[in-house]
């Protein structure tokens, strides 16, 4: 039996260490880099030493976030990275329940022997985590950060306004800034509390949203225009990038961030596909209305998965033959794509 979400069992094993390593997934978004710094910055309250790792580069918007600037990225500091991975007598896994999920870096974090937790939100977590805080019904990894650091400091006097800001926009960006997985009443009095601490939601609102280059707004507008393709008769919607367009408008790491939502904001689309050509693969983003699920579909079709709502892919074929056989598979969901959202 999995030991899990007890925080007396991990408090005990942090008497333990000294030295703690937090790792991300790669291609980190607000929620990784969120409950990374928030988690980090509350155990160096306790008195523990922290490094914080990256598998890479993590997107500009979000480097404004509190002792994000100490990120590790393994990428470019491979000695480094492995080093503190080395050193520490714990690693904390944040946002991502697959090792795989941290792409290179993943051997290193496999060959490490000592305790490995899990914070997670995401369905289906793999064996071998010495212990696990895993709740698919939170918000985020971030909620879950915040829900341990009130039980093991229940007035919350070590919720610093850094600790705040980060796990807040670690819940606003996992939420769409509550669009959804943001239907439990709990939330809300954390969110209160948060803010209460000194996290700025207009500020972080702004410095998360307000931030595009003209590039990726000009993306934006030619992936509306020019790429994107609506499958009336399936409730489906997609938008397809290729090597020429990222290059015509100098793509950077986030920059098609939040993209895959505009095919959702079409009335009737009850799924919307973002394609992206990479290079050796396609990264596939998938968001549903209501009962469709991305996650059985990312899952038993393409390597990926995530949430009911929300998950992530990639496939090996070219785009145009991953894209044919996302077309064929349509027909096979049609009831389910079919049942749409009505007010209950
Ligand atoms: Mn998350």
């Amino acid at each position: 039996m999995k030991d899990t979400n007890n925080v007396d069992t991990f408090l005990k094993m942090l008497q333990e260490v000294e030295n703690i390593a937090l790792i991300m997934h790669l291609n980190p978004d607000g929620d990784a880099v969120g409950a990374t710094t928030g988690m980090g910055l509350f155990l160096e309250e306790m008195g523990k030493s922290v490094a914080m790792i990256s598998p890479n580069a993590f997107p500009a918007f979000l480097r404004w976030i509190p002792g994000s600037n100490r990120i590790i990225n393994a990428e470019k500091s491979t000695d480094k990275a492995v080093d503190a991975l080395n050193k520490a007598d714990m690693v904390i896994c944040l946002d991502f329940n697959a090792r795989h999920r941290v792409g290179k870096f993943s051997g290193h974090l496999e060959k490490y022997t000592g305790p490995v937790i899990l914070i997670d939100h995401h369905l289906e977590p793999e064996d071998g985590f010495t212990h696990y805080f895993c709740r698919t019904s939170a918000s985020s990894a971030s909620e879950i950060v915040f829900d341990i650091i009130q039980e093991i400091n229940p007035e919350l006097s070590s919720l610093s306004k850094d600790i705040a800001a980060s796990l807040y926009v670690g819940i606003m960006t996992d939420t769409g800034s509550f669009n959804f997985s943001s239907n439990d009443p709990d939330l809300y009095p954390k969110i209160g509390a948060l803010v209460k601490a000194g996290a700025d939601p207009e500020l972080i609102h702004t410095l998360v949203y307000s931030t595009s280059s003209e590039n990726r707004t000009r993306l934006l507008g030619h992936s509306l225009l020019n790429r994107l393709v609506v499958l009336k008769a399936h409730k489906t919607a997609y938008i397809y990038l290729t090597h020429q367009d990222l290059k015509r408008f100098h793509f950077r790491v986030g920059d098609t961030e939040g993209l895959v939502n505009y095919t959702l904001s079409i009335k009737g689309i009850n799924l919307g596909v973002l394609f992206t050509e990479r290079v050796g693969h396609v990264k596939i983003s998938l968001r549903s209305k209501g009962e469709f699920s991305v996650n059985d579909f990312a899952r038993k079709h393409f390597t990926g998965g995530g949430h009911k709502n929300a998950a992530g892919a990639e496939s090996k074929m070219e785009l145009r033959d991953t894209i044919q056989m996302f077309e064929d598979l349509l027909p096979l969901y049609s009831e389910e794509l079919n049942k749409d959202v009505e007010y209950k």
